[in-house]
């Protein structure tokens, strides 16, 4: 499947970049494209020039709203990172359009950080314009949600991811669910660590783009995963998850090769990994609350049977009982078995719904406060109104 991705903001750019570089690597290593063009969208100059790998010109490291924010973001005011992205859409549509391969490609890939101004409050624009102008290709968001010492500190931050997902949902064909306190790992100090919460967000990626636009006939599976049974998957919020088991260098028992235990292990394997890539999904969520899935298996071809395909599918089932779900396999890994999995159509999501019930509490607070600040702000003038004025 091929993407263009479009991220806004300084988290948007940043993992734009990152897909940027899944792409040179998918060139590099596998002779394919997954990413037909990358561009980063920002109202902060920094920012734009601080990325590696999207093209440095102007038409892929689009500034915008340069005259009302003088290159230097919108500070956390989505409302304002909407609108300049409104006056500036005709300069960052014309850009995508120009992009190399732009026919060839399946999707769209919008990339924010729901909790920041820019790009909080620019996916959502951005997104509409694509969908007027792009009947027959599928919009597909992914928004970073805060870390909770973002949430903890700062009203915006709720109150602006609150509102970035509720304009985002109607305006995409689905949702990627990115919960950055997931990605901080206690085992080492990511959490300022952006880069590498970055590459862990993007990897998942890797596998699932690239299997349907593999063409040598030993990478490709019984049964592929293309472009098509993505898009069938995908719809409203979603989370990824990706998670692999090793495999040992070498068996001692050549004799094994065929036979039932080798099987099992295998089996066995292919389990651990379905279940790591559960228990690390980009979203904390219910596989049971999940209206599609899709899981894709990947391992060297001696390694993959139809059998260890089945049985993860039975054991997704079980889990996820009322999900249509598609599968497929890619004989490309070497020394692993691994899988990518994705959950759709997620009919609850708790995340989301506090981000609602919590900004709605934030709008009334916020309002109490203003009009308390009013309120004294009137008693001082009041006080004055005997006095003469100079003007
Ligand atoms: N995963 C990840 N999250 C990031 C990154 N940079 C920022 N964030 C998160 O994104 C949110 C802030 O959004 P930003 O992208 O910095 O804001 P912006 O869109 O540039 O908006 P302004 O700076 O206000 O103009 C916070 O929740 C950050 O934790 C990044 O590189 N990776
Ligand atoms: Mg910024």
């Amino acid at each position: 499947m091929k993407l263009v991705v479009v991220g806004l903001g300084q988290c948007g750019g940043r993992l734009a970049d990152e897909f940027a570089r899944l792409n040179k690597r998918a060139r590099g290593q596998r002779g394919i494209e997954i990413v037909t063009g990358s561009f980063a969208v920002n109202t902060d100059a920094a920012d734009l020039s601080g990325l590696r790998t999207i093209s440095g010109d102007y038409q892929h490291r689009i500034l915008i709203g340069g005259r009302r924010t003088s290159g230097h973001g919108v500070g956390k005011i989505n409302e304002l990172g909407a609108e300049v992205t409104k006056e500036d859409s005709d300069k960052i549509v014309d850009a995508i359009r120009t992009a190399q391969r732009f026919y060839e490609t399946d999707a769209f890939l919008l990339i924010a950080g729901a909790a920041g101004g820019t790009g909080s409050g620019g996916v959502p624009i951005i997104a509409q314009m694509l969908r007027e102008r792009y009947l027959d290709k599928p919009i597909y968001a992914l928004a970073v949600l805060p870390f909770t010492h973002e949430e903890e500190t700062e009203e915006r931050t709720v109150y602006n991811t609150a509102t970035c997902l509720k304009s985002l949902y109607p305006a995409v064909d689905a949702v990627f669910l990115i919960d950055n306190q997931r990605y901080v790992r206690k085992d080492f100090s990511l959490r300022n660590n952006l880069d590498k919460i970055n590459a862990l967000i993007v990897d998942p990626f890797y596998n699932l783009l690239c299997a349907g636009e593999e063409t040598r006939r030993k990478h490709i599976g019984a049964r592929t995963v293309d472009a098509g049974d993505i898009i069938q998957s995908l719809v409203g919020w979603t989370v990824i998850g990706y998670g692999k088991a090793p495999l040992p260098a070498f068996t001692w028992f050549p004799f094994l090769a065929r036979n039932f235990l080798r099987k099992s292990t295998e089996t066995h394997r292919g389990i651990r990994a379905m279940d790591e890539a559960l228990s690390e999904l980009s979203l904390k969520c219910n596989p049971a609350d999940s209206g599609r899935a899709l899981y894709l298996v990947s391992a060297p071809a001696k390694e993959m049977n139809m059998d260890l395909i089945k049985e993860l599918g039975d054991y997704l089932r079980g889990i996820s009982p009322e999900s249509v779900i598609r599968n497929g396999d890619y004989p490309r890994e070497r020394s692993l078995i691994d899988v990518t999995l994705i959950l759709s159509e997620l009919s609850a999501v708790d995340k989301v719904k506090g981000y609602y019930n919590k900004a709605s509490g934030v709008i009334h607070e916020l309002k109490g406060r203003r009009e308390e600040f009013e309120g004294k702000l009137k008693e001082i003038e009041d006080a004055s109104k005997d006095l003469p004025s100079l003007l």
